[in-house]
């Protein structure tokens, strides 16, 4: 009872500074780094969350390791559990969560620069926010390649063929020219990020690191375990004087190893950090309004 009562205190004070900040300079901007934690409210399970995450729970998919379903090696040898998992995961049969609604605020007021997302749902897109603002890091279904000669495909392509019943049932998505297997633009591991990553971050450092930036910008980065690189890196590679703040269940990353003295840390779940922010901004009404229209 103790522990949760420190806890509550210290997220209280991180909700009221980050109020303050943002409410100190009227036109400082957010940049959003986040993971699979921001949708696991939506119904979408994350990797690592102890009981409910995907890789506690693939067992029913053979896997000779949990990261083997988004392994490319794997992914050609044996094609079925990553088709399993995409049926499961495709997007349109979710809806954004509270956190995603808080984030298109931002766009609202005029006040978001950037989110990172290591999402594959593109529950970003479907809260409103425009795609200007948003950075795949990891891809998205809305198309294909070919794994060998890399021909590019349109989305129903492989969504089609999700239509199976069972594992042996699956008619796998194939080229049309050189009859390997098609795949979604997902990344997979062994996989180069989307140069839109790279360069998007490049321009966005810049304009952290220049002199005027220290209190223009914050960096709120939620619902991730910061595991997978090199998306990781970025909040270590935020400059010093840019004001970090991490939302999430545990602690994680940058924020454990390298912690700050002036970081913020919510321990607790995206939407109720959320639904406090937006108190505390004054914006609970529009927030209720974005979840409540959709
Ligand atoms: P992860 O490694 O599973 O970590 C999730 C983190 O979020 C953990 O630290 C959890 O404690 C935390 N968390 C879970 N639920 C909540 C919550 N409600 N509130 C606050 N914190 C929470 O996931 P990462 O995104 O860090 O790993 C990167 C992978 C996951 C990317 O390659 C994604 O493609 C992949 N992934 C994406 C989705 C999706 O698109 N929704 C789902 C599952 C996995």
């Amino acid at each position: 009872m103790k522990y949760l009562v420190q806890h509550d205190d210290a997220n209280l004070k991180a909700v009221k500074k980050l109020g303050f900040l943002l409410r100190k300079t009227s036109g400082a901007n957010v940049i959003f780094m986040v993971g699979a934690g921001i949708s696991t409210s939506c119904g979408i399970p994350d990797f690592r969350s102890p009981e409910t995450g995907l890789y506690r729970n693939l067992a029913k998919l053979n896997l000779p390791f949990a990261e083997a379903v988004f392994d490319i090696d794997f992914f050609e040898e044996n094609p079925k559990p990553f088709y399993t998992l995409a049926k499961e995961l495709y997007p349109g049969k979710f809806k954004p969560s509270k956190f995603h609604f808080f984030m298109k605020l931002f766009q609202d007021e005029n006040r978001l620069r950037r989110i990172y997302t290591q999402n594959i749902d593109t529950l970003e897109a479907q809260a409103g926010i425009n795609a200007e603002y948003i950075v795949e890091a990891h891809g998205n279904f809305a198309s294909n390649h070919c794994i060998k000669c890399k021909k590019q495909f349109p989305m129903n392509y492989f969504k089609e063929k999700l239509d199976f019943k069972t594992e042996d049932s699956i008619d796998f998505a194939r080229c049309d020219h050189c009859k390997s297997l098609i795949k979604p633009n997902i990344v997979f591991f062994g996989e180069n990020l989307p140069a839109r990553f790279f360069d998007t971050w490049e321009d966005d450092l810049e304009t952290l690191e220049d002199k005027s930036s220290a209190s223009e910008y914050i960096v709120i980065v939620a619902g991730t375990s910061l595991a997978v690189y090199p998306f990781a890196s970025l909040p270590h590679e935020v400059p010093a004087k840019i004001r970090r703040i991490l939302i999430n269940k545990e602690m994680v990353g940058s924020f454990a190893q390298e912690k700050r003295k002036t970081d913020l840390m919510f321990k607790g779940s995206t939407d109720d950090a959320a639904q406090r922010l937006a108190e505390e901004m004054g914006w609970s009404e529009k927030l209720k309004k974005l979840c409540n229209e959709f």
